[in-house]
């Protein structure tokens, strides 16, 4: 399966995000999914053999749903599975999946940004808004930061055995938030590592 997510907020605001899931002869497995977000974490998350995405919506440059949700896709079938209301979105970061809550099973990080650079608006303060969501769609932990945070890390930086989050700040200072999930590999991929996205932090 290839997955390509089409956003097409940047040329058209009215338009929505399309996700598209194609085998090897690029034909299409389902028809395309309305899904509002470029941006996802991709895996079996809940363990019903059915693969999930799951990402925030976009709304830069006033696109493309008038829906503001975490939203979950179920790959398998081609359907959206949830969705999850949030109070505000803008700039899309990207999404990782890291065991929070040390119950052995992975929650979904997404950020939501409104930075200090692009598209900002004179005379108003940039945010970032971080979720923690079970994979049931269950937001379980929301936190505000002063700036944008478009690439969360899930790391052990002390060597205590549980991960932090580790999160870049457009503000200047990088944050760093305890959980109780153990660290269970010597390697963490990072998102925007580099352009095919298979760089590691160990
Ligand atoms: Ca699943
Ligand atoms: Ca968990
Ligand atoms: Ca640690």
């Amino acid at each position: 399966m290839i997955l390509a997510a089409q956003n097409l907020t940047w040329f058209e605001p009215r338009h929505p995000t399309f996700v598209y899931c194609v085998n090897d002869r690029l034909e299409d497995l389902y028809p395309p999914i309305h899904s509002g977000t470029p941006r996802f974490v991709v895996g079996d998350f809940d363990a019903d053999g059915h693969v999930e995405a799951v990402g925030i919506q976009d709304y830069r440059d006033g696109g493309p749903l008038r829906e503001w949700a975490v939203v979950c896709l179920d790959l398998t079938v081609g359907t959206v599975k949830w969705k999850r209301e949030v109070p505000r979105i803008w700039l899309t970061g990207d999404p990782i999946a890291a065991d929070v809550d040390g119950d052995g099973i992975r929650e979904i990080v997404v950020t939501t940004n409104y930075p200090s650079g692009y598209a900002h608006q004179p005379g108003t303060r940039p945010w970032c808004d971080l979720y923690v969501v079970r994979p049931t769609g269950e937001v379980i932990l929301r936190r505000t930061f002063p700036d944008a945070v478009m690439s969360p890390i899930a790391i052990d930086v002390d060597g205590d055995g549980l991960i932090e989050l580790v999160l870049p700040c457009y503000d200047g200072q990088v944050y760093v938030m305890p959980t109780r999930g153990p660290a269970a590999s010597e390697s963490w991929p990072l998102p925007q590592a580099n352009a095919c996205r298979t760089g590691s932090a160990t």
